[in-house]
């Protein structure tokens, strides 16, 4: 009786393949997540009122507004970061401080760029993930999580924590 080896050889060979690619690093990497800490009583957390994201100087009809920052490491192509979602919030946006007539002001973006082999960073007074009518306080210390949405990349989940800035 002949045995088989060449379809066993290549059933292994596959098998290895798919545990390769399977390892590969991420090409997308997300450090130093944190959101902007929001009292219970409506108040923005203190020093929030320093840049307009923490603050209510917009959305006020939509309730307490918080934002998240973060880095965006890219070792792969050219990707996207198309929206962002959390339960924290009734609505996330991306946004874009600037200055404008010596005011700081914001809008919202339909995407963010991430360059091949680049880094962003979301800071304040810059571009930011915006927290439009917060479920509930977010007090110091608490963890919030986050899905980052790519292009390529597709869904990243991380946790932030809630910073008092
Ligand atoms: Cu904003």
């Amino acid at each position: 009786m002949k045995i088989p080896y060449l379809p066993i050889l290549s059933f292994v060979f596959i098998i290895v393949l798919a545990a390769c690619s399977s390892s590969v690093t991420p090409a997308i990497e997300i450090s130093g997540a944190w959101v902007r800490a929001v009292a219970g009583d409506g108040q923005p957390g203190q020093g929030a009122m320093m840049t307009p994201e923490g603050g209510n100087m917009s959305h006020t009809e939509l309730g307490m507004n918080s934002a998240a920052y973060l880095s965006i490491k890219n070792r792969g192509g050219a990707d996207r970061l198309l929206r962002v979602e959390s339960n924290i919030a009734q609505a996330v946006e991306l946004h874009e401080s600037m200055m404008e007539n010596d005011i700081m002001t914001m809008r919202p973006v339909s995407f963010i760029e991430i360059p091949a082999g680049g880094e962003v960073e979301l800071k304040p007074g810059g571009l930011h993930i915006m927290l439009i009518g917060l479920n509930e306080a977010l007090e110091p210390g608490a963890k919030v999580q986050l899905t980052l949405v790519f292009e390529k990349a597709g869904n990243l989940t991380v946790e932030a924590e809630v910073r008092a800035p």
